[in-house]
Order: C-alpha cells, then sequence, then structure tokens
C-alpha cells in the first residue's frame, strides 16, 4: 500500500474553496494515536463482526499502525477484519464471556467444543496491557458539510483515504472518498471508529492513501495534483507493502491475499 500522501500540499492544492479539517474533537478517535504492542498470532476475544451479540476468539493475522487484521479462530481467510488497538470489540481471555462458534464454523457443531478446547490450549493469548481503553465518544454530532477527514474504504478496508462530509443529518454523515465519484460513499454514525482527523493515520504510523483521479467536483485542483504524483491512486494494490506481506507470513497455512481483494 502506498504512502507517499500529504496532506499539507493536497489541501493547498485544492485552495480556498475546500472545507477545512474537521475538528479533532468530531470524531471518537484518541487524541494521541495508541501503540500498538500486539504481536502477530496473537489471540483475543473479539465480537463477531457478522453477529456482534457473539463473542468469539479470534488471532491477530497482521498488524500496522494501531490496526489488527484479525480472522476468527474457526472461520477462513475470506472474513478477515480489521480493529484497531483500542476497539470496543476486542477483549482479553479470559473475559468471562461465552465463547462461541464464529459465524460460518468451518465444520460440523459438534466438532466445537473439541476445537475450543485446542484453542484455548494452544493459547498464546495476548496479554491485558495490549489492549486500549476505547476514546471518550463525542456528546454530539459535531461534524459539519464541507470538512475534510480521513476514512477507511470499506470495500478495501486496508486503505485509508482523504474524504469530505457531504451530508450530516442527526448522527450520521455521508462520507465521500475524493476522487472517486461516488462509489465507495457510505453512511456512518459520528462516533463511527472507520473516520479519523485529518493526519492522524500518519501520526499514527498508517500509510494514507492518495486521493482517485475520477473527481468531477474540483477537477482542476485533483488534476494538479495528480499530474505531480503520477502514480498514485488508479489501483493501489493492497496486496504489496506491509500489511499482507507480514500477514502471509504470519498465517503459512492459509492465503491471506484474497480477504483484502479491491471490489473495484
Ligand atoms: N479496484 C479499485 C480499487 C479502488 C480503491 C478505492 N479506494 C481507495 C477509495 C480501483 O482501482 O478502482
Amino acid at each position: 500500500i502506498q504512502s507517499d500522501f500529504d496532506w499539507d500540499e493536497y489541501l493547498r492544492l485544492l485552495g480556498p474553496e475546500a472545507g477545512d479539517p474537521a475538528p479533532a474533537a468530531c470524531f471518537k478517535q484518541a487524541a494521541e494515536p495508541p501503540s500498538n504492542h500486539f504481536q502477530l498470532g496473537h489471540r483475543l476475544e473479539s465480537r463477531d463482526p457478522r453477529n456482534p451479540d457473539n463473542t468469539c476468539i479470534a488471532s491477530v493475522i497482521d498488524r500496522l499502525g494501531p490496526r489488527l487484521r484479525l480472522r476468527l479462530d474457526g472461520s477462513d481467510d475470506r472474513n478477515d477484519f480489521f480493529r484497531l488497538v483500542d476497539s470496543e470489540d476486542l477483549f482479553p481471555h479470559p473475559s468471562g464471556r461465552f465463547i462461541v462458534p464464529p459465524l460460518g464454523f468451518a465444520k460440523s457443531s459438534n466438532y466445537w467444543p473439541g476445537f475450543l478446547e485446542k484453542v484455548k490450549a494452544a493459547g498464546n493469548f495476548a496479554p491485558a496491557d495490549c489492549f486500549v481503553r476505547p476514546p471518550a465518544s463525542p456528546a454530539k454530532n459535531l461534524f459539519a458539510v464541507g470538512q475534510k477527514l480521513e476514512a477507511i474504504d470499506r470495500k478495501n478496508p486496508l486503505f485509508v483515504c482523504p474524504a469530505t462530509v457531504k451530508e450530516v443529518r442527526q448522527d450520521r454523515i455521508f462520507v465521500s472518498f475524493d476522487g472517486w465519484r461516488g462509489a465507495f460513499d457510505y453512511w456512518c454514525r459520528y462516533d463511527c471508529r472507520d473516520i479519523f482527523p485529518v493526519g492522524w493515520c500518519q501520526r499514527a504510523g498508517y500509510p494514507v492513501q492518495p486521493p482517485g483521479n475520477r473527481a468531477p467536483q474540483q477537477p482542476q485542483p485533483l488534476q494538479r495534483y495528480r499530474g505531480k504524483h503520477a502514480s498514485g491512486g488508479s489501483s493501489p494494490s493492497p496486496n504489496s507493502g506491509t500489511f499482507s506481506d507480514k500477514s502471509a507470513a504470519a498465517s503459512p497455512q492459509l492465503p491471506a491475499s484474497s480477504a483484502a481483494a479491491p471490489a473495484a
């Protein structure tokens, strides 16, 4: 994944008509990005992203900055997901929660008790001090239309990209990815953990992708930016770079490449 995006230069090129960065107080993110003390192969308890009332055992497949790539034990590499180390979805083991098989447990449920025993015996559970307390949430939606932010591309969740608040409605905002003509845009709550203040990810050691080149909204400045960064943006490969290279090494028995394959 690329890491040569420069917010200062981008905002300068967009000029005064571009919105200001959304203030940090808008976001449910730590003032200083938390450090990541998890190691590859560490186990932990996690909500099942596809069934969030359920708690499962997960393994750390990869890590980059404060983000973890996780795989539920008993699931396959097609359902990997990403969480911040201060996520409210992660718990040290044992948490006292009842552990259930992940949605789509690979084998018949008869195998579950034995499977769980084996996983627990294998151990390697992450120590409790790896888990960072989730940040406080803003009391209400403070976002304004036009503000800039960094957002996770939910179709390609390896990527964090420059984006703009296009609409604000009650507790939700509409996140629009700069230069991608709406294909990756989504509504989310203001306290969603997939959005960050401008500059947060770089401080966290997580790369931000350059904007796409398909923007009808502000063609002039975007073209100028793209002209100076010829390689960027159109088809970043999620399979190159630190994150997925490491993940392949972490799980030789399961190919990690398919999980974050781009949707477009
Ligand atoms: N295969 C897609 C990947 C696009 C990723 C867009 N994100 C970063 C907003 C493409 O190249 O169109």
